[in-house]
């Protein structure tokens, strides 16, 4: 059965890294876009697994960037942010029941959200948390399940998945000038509508069906015109972080 392993919003998250807006973060608010967040996929039929938060890192909800899971392997990452390299432990131990472990290891820097597992091939964005080393030792444990490593490098965005979101083996939605698309090869491109620039966020949860920001509804219109069924969800609380869809689970199964 799929598998969705979350984490929920402590009470400190009103001091998550921000890397703008100066709007104070309403917690609460949070909680609740982020209960619809997990209904969401609990619809869809993942079986949920519950990583306690911790008051002691308010970024914790973000689990995706704690660690990637290639195959049979869960890659255990090394934050960019320093004050957030301990979300990954507990992480890591809920993984250890299913997954073989690979750590990445200094001086790597590697978050998640820069990792886009696609088919055979692993995208990974060098960003300003994820460095060469990082990119390296990734490309490693990718090479030992057979699988290729693309870096890709990420402008004016936080991570490769603010500005390249998949939305199945062979479609994403790109923010213009982000990235260099030629790395992105044969995979389709869908624009993300100018005016909902860096507004977009998709996580898609199989069989066509794919959450996506209630932010960004027109980018949303040109996706559902493609076929796929889009289930737009309020994240404006997440986003004030810097957050978006897909960094709020780990995915498997
Ligand atoms: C951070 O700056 O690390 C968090 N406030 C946001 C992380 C979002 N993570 C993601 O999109 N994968």
């Amino acid at each position: 059965m799929a598998t969705a392993l979350v984490r929920g919003i402590p009470n400190s998250f009103d001091r998550a890294i921000v890397r703008g807006s100066g709007v104070e973060i309403d917690v609460e608010m949070a909680r609740s876009q982020h209960q619809t967040y997990v209904d969401q996929l609990e619809s869809a039929g993942y079986r949920l697994r519950l990583v306690p938060p911790d008051p002691a890192h308010p970024d914790c909800v973000f689990i995706e960037d704690t660690a990637v899971v290639i195959g049979t392997i869960a890659v255990i990452t090394r934050p960019g942010a320093v004050p957030r390299r301990g979300e990954v432990e507990p992480v890591a131990e809920f993984l250890a029941a299913d997954f073989e472990l690979a750590r990445l290891v200094a001086p790597a820097t590697l978050d998640g959200g820069d990792v886009m597992v696609l088919g055979d091939t692993v995208y990974v964005g060098r960003s300003k948390r994820t460095n060469d080393y990082g990119i390296d030792q990734i490309s490693s444990v990718a090479g030992e399940v057979g699988l290729s490593c693309v870096p890709i490098d990420v402008r004016e965005v936080l991570h490769l998945k603010s500005a390249v979101l998949p939305i199945d083996d062979q479609t994403v939605v790109v923010t213009r000038g982000t990235v260099d698309e030629r790395a992105l090869g044969e995979l389709r491109i869908v624009y993300e509508e100018e005016r909902e620039r860096n507004r977009f966020s998709a996580l898609p949860l199989g069989n066509g069906l794919v959450m996506v920001a209630a932010d960004a509804p027109k980018t949303g219109d040109r996706l559902a015109g493609l076929g796929f069924q889009v289930s737009p969800i309020d994240v404006s609380q997440i986003q004030l972080a810097d957050g978006g869809l897909t960094c709020m689970s780990i995915l498997y199964g």
